[in-house]
């Protein structure tokens, strides 16, 4: 059963003040919800990691403990593998049955994110149609690997299948959830282009 999600905003670099909203995760947030799936995003650029702990993983492990979700998504760039890496292998470990995707610009590095992380599916261009097939096929115990659009471990290896159908019409891809972020997270950050605006509003 797959019936709640965690979608994971993975940085890529500390450069700070990149507080970028997440908006693939939240397009495949809205995708997620109309099949019934509770969503939360998880946006690391968000917290504070200790020194301790670099990759944040006690925080995230308690918000796996707290909300037990099925479905783990990766969403970033391609240099965003390192951070991918280190949280899915915890999450193998600690949780074998979550099933693990990734997806956005990130997936670009989907050789290594399969062959040397604990992700189990990665999305290549948009999901609209590429997600749900796969969710589906899961849900009533189908094969989801040869699913168009995706890439996985197959019996020779890396196996990266042909391009995914694309949307035909624009309107039926679902509205961002974006009740799933408080976007005052993103528009106060300190040195983010907006909140520069806002303080020159105010002069
Ligand atoms: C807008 C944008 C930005 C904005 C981001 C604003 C924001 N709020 O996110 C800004 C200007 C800040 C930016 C910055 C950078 N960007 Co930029 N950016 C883009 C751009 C033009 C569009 C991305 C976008 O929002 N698309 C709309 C959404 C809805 O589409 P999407 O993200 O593709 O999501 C869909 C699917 O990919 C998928 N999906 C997305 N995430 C996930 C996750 C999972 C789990 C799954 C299953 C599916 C999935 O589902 C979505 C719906 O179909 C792309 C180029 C492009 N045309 O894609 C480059 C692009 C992503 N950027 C790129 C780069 C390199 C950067 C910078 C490093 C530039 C720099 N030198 O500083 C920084 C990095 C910032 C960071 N820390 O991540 C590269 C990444 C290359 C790579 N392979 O990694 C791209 C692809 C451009 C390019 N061709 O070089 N960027």
């Amino acid at each position: 059963m797959i019936d709640r999600a965690i979608l994971i905003h993975v940085p890529s670099r500390w450069a700070g003040g990149e507080n970028d909203i997440p908006i693939g995760l939240l397009y495949v947030a809205g995708v997620l919800e109309q099949m019934n799936i509770e969503v939360r995003i998880y946006d690391i650029y968000l917290k504070k990691i200790p020194t301790d702990d670099p990759y944040g993983w006690a925080e995230l492990q308690r918000e796996i403990q707290d909300f037990k979700p099925q479905l783990i998504g990766f969403g970033g760039i391609a240099t965003s593998y390192m951070w991918t890496k280190k949280l899915s292998r915890r999450i193998k470990t600690h949780y074998p049955d979550i099933f693990q995707i990734a997806g956005g610009a990130l997936s670009s590095a989907f050789d290594l994110l399969l062959t040397r992380t604990a992700v189990d599916a990665v999305f290549h261009g948009e999901i609209e149609l590429t997600l749900p097939e796969v969710i589906e096929r899961i849900r009533s115990g189908r094969p989801w690997q040869t699913v168009l659009g995706i890439s996985c471990l197959g019996p020779t290896g890396v196996q990266r299948n042909a391009p995914g159908p694309q949307v035909k019409h624009l309107d039926d891809i679902p509205i961002p959830p974006y009740h799933l972020i408080d976007i005052e997270d993103y528009l106060l950050a300190s040195d983010n282009f907006l909140a520069a605006y806002r303080a020159d509003m105010e002069d």
